[in-house]
């Protein structure tokens, strides 16, 4: 059809308008635009060009074919490459689930080893409190034993001290760890200091209210000397063994100094205590040492 175009225009250039719209129609196509230059040529030139044009739409073709088959080849090697790339990661994945699920069942495996070990210190330890609760209640029973063997041991101690000591001399009292002996003889404060000292003893030194109440039980309505003076500086209650009176059970009123001067001390039949003169004969004395074995 185009070739009769062409025909047409160079045989029959009346019909002008229509070899117009032919080389219209022919330019729209592949090497269309060289016809608009040959409106007067020869058949030769026409067909040369046909051939030119035919030639070059063929190499036109053949460089778009071979670029698009060149890009398909490239697109499929991509996607050959994506696809391996896909596997690998596939792959990878697969390796990883599979190391993530070794490490689960190694870690459920240690937690496992964990908890059976930590049971077993448990039971260790209720083992360990046990055997330290049951010593200890042994030691416990030792301890009861071995306290009853020193009361025995004791006891037996004291029944052999008893056989073989005399807790005081005959005559004697004995009271906390002291002897003490109620002379019934007149006579003044010195005489009565040293008859004690005789006796390696002392006129009684009063030290407490137990002490005092024990006397108190055994004067029978007498008077005695005590181990109580201030012969040396009035006022000055000191007793026989040099020590201060800290504790004292005066009578009312005592000590007065009454008279010429009072510096000894009697105990009344009542237990009080009362200064008189160190020469009065009164009804004894009290006499007191340390018990001894
Ligand atoms: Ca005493
Ligand atoms: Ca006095
Ligand atoms: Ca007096």
């Amino acid at each position: 059809m185009a070739q009769g175009g062409i025909y047409r225009r160079c045989e029959e250039p009346e019909n002008l308008e229509i070899n117009e719209k032919m080389e219209s129609f022919s330019s729209r196509k592949a090497g269309g635009f060289l016809l608009q230059h040959c409106r007067c040529g020869s058949n030769e030139t026409s067909i040369s060009v046909l051939f030119i044009v035919t030639a070059a739409s063929f190499l036109l073709w053949t460089i778009i074919s071979a670029v698009l088959i060149s890009k398909n080849l490239e697109m499929s090697t991509q996607l050959e490459q994506l696809h391996a790339n896909q596997s690998m990661v596939m792959t990878n994945g697969s390796k990883m689930e599979k190391r993530l699920e070794e490490i689960h069942s190694s870690h459920s495996s240690s937690e496992s080893e964990l908890s059976k070990a930590l049971k077993a210190l448990e039971t260790k330890y209720e083992e360990s409190q046990k055997n330290g609760n049951e010593k200890l209640r042994e030691l416990s029973r030792d301890s009861s034993r071995s306290l009853a063997e020193i009361d025995k041991i004791e006891g037996a101690l004291l029944k052999i001290n008893a056989s073989t000591c005399q807790v005081c001399p005959n005559g004697w009292l004995f009271n906390k760890g002291s002897c003490y002996s109620f002379q019934v003889k007149p006579g003044p404060w010195s005489h009565a200091r040293k008859a004690c000292e005789d006796e390696r003893a002392l006129l009684v030194v009063i030290n407490d209210d137990e002490e005092q109440s024990f006397l108190r039980l055994h004067l029978k309505q007498k008077y005695y000397w005590i181990g109580l003076q201030d012969i040396e500086t009035e006022n000055k209650f000191t007793w026989v063994d040099g020590s201060t009176a800290t504790y004292t059970k005066w009578g009312a009123g005592e000590p007065n100094n009454y008279g010429h001067g009072e510096d000894c001390v009697e105990m009344t039949p009542r237990g009080w205590w009362n200064d008189i003169p160190c020469g009065n004969n009164i009804d004894g004395w009290i006499c007191e040492k340390p018990w001894s074995c």
